[in-house]
């Protein structure tokens, strides 16, 4: 029988903090999984590292239901983002294992293909409307066939969404985690915010959006979880007009029932889910269909084996997958997520940010975005090959996600 012989925590920051495991069977065969909390990497690697690597060692890699339980029931204690990232680590590092041990393409294991390729979002974003108009543009030229639109607020400075660099020829992404070093101290950066002004700005940027680009093109919008339940009813209603793909994280993720006052007043499409962690968090959401997609991340969910499941739950309520893509997930998490996209019945939108040159020369993907779709690639596994010598030539730099302050000082959602 083949065991697992050694287990290995990497710390690498080719332009951002990414936490990957690799694992290695008796065999010689290698699997990576993807561990990245995004501001809080090195307690995910310390939980790896000093007490679930010394659990693996010896196991057998193809029992990878076992290992999952093994890993979420002996624990004791249940969930957190910090748990289930480590244990998504293991599972996804597990799969691509059993697929290479298999010569297949993962998605084969999980049903095969059920399209030809996941429908993609990209991000456009603009200080102002011409700007981001300037940006749906760019986004439509890179082949992209549904875009997320978030603009700056009058009255306020950085907001949540919008990418600092705005030239033509640039890329036109946004990084929220910030190396705020004050006094040889890493700080998160503060911004300021006011949901009045949100909320008044918000449709009318929608409105010109759709005057100018007609009504054809999917949009999405992320609320970032700053609203009251209340004022997230009046957004979805005063958003009913342009026929939004969908409106995300309206209100803060861990109140279930906040979702159901936005659905009493409004059929705006409704996505959460970036920050849940588990199957459970959704219960409530799912049975009593108060939202339309799951926005959880493999990585963030304990890998494929949970969110498989979580996905055919979704989907015997007609709820649909719209998977957390942003570069806070290591090209081998967006790899794990292509896999389970082009397989399951019930995928929606897949979120895609490219990560930068540097992180694709560390992490070398087979992925491929074409007309809008993006593929995962036939290579054998997961199809992503980590350059280690590269890799530890970036090290670990400490960075926060923001801290949102309201106009008087309150601390708020970010
Ligand atoms: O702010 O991944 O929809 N995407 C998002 C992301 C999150 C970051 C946090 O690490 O909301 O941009
Ligand atoms: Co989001």
């Amino acid at each position: 029988m083949s065991h697992i012989e050694s287990a290995e925590v990497l710390l690498t920051s080719p332009g951002r903090n990414f936490v990957t495991l690799k694992i290695t069977t008796s065999d010689g065969v290698t699997g990576l999984g993807d561990a990245t909390v995004n501001g809080r990497e090195l307690a995910v690697a310390a939980y790896l590292t000093d007490h679930v690597v010394p659990l693996l060692i010896g196991r057998d890699p193809a029992n990878i239901e076992d290992t999952w339980q093994y890993l979420y029931r002996g624990a004791y204690w249940r969930r957190g983002p910090v748990t289930m990232a480590a244990i998504a680590a293991v599972d996804v590092a597990l799969w691509d294992i059993k697929a290479k041990a298999a010569g297949l393409p993962l998605y084969q294991l999980l049903g095969g293909a059920s399209r030809k390729g996941a429908l993609a979002y990209g991000h456009a974003s603009g200080t102002t409307v011409e700007a981001l108009f300037d940006s749906i543009r760019n986004h439509l030229e890179l082949g992209f066939r549904a875009i997320r639109i978030q603009t700056g607020v009058p009255g306020l400075g950085q907001v949540y969404g919008v990418a600092g660099d705005q030239r033509p020829g640039q890329r036109y992404d946004y990084e929220p985690a910030r190396r705020n070093v004050v006094a040889g101290r890493a700080l998160p950066v503060e911004e300021e915010w006011d949901t009045s002004a949100y909320l008044r700005h918000i449709p009318g940027v929608f409105e010109a959006v759709r005057h100018e680009f007609g009504p054809e093109l999917p949009l999405l919008h992320d609320g970032h979880h700053r609203m009251r339940p209340i004022e997230a009813a009046r957004l979805a209603r005063d958003l009913e007009p342009y026929r939004l793909f969908w409106l995300e994280d309206a209100t803060p993720g861990e109140d279930q029932d906040a979702l159901r006052l936005i659905r009493q007043h409004s059929t705006t499409p409704i996505a959460i889910g970036e920050v849940f962690n588990t199957a459970f968090d959704y219960q409530t959401l799912i049975t009593e269909r108060l939202i339309d997609y799951v926005r959880s991340a493999v990585t963030h969910t304990g890998g494929i084996t949970h969110m498989r499941k979580l996905l055919d739950f979704a989907g015997l309520y007609g709820i649909r997958s719209g998977m957390h893509g942003p570069t806070d997930v290591s090209p081998v998490g967006m790899a794990a997520a292509l896999h389970l996209d082009l397989a399951v019945h019930n995928f929606g939108i897949q979120e895609y940010m490219k990560h930068s040159d540097t992180t694709l020369e560390v992490f070398r993907t087979s992925y491929t975005f074409t007309d809008g779709l993006l593929h995962p690639g036939v290579n054998p596994g997961l199809g992503v090959d980590l350059d280690e010598d590269l890799a530890a030539r970036f090290e670990y730099t400490p960075a926060y996600l923001p801290i949102n302050r309201t106009l008087d000082g309150t601390v708020h959602d970010w």
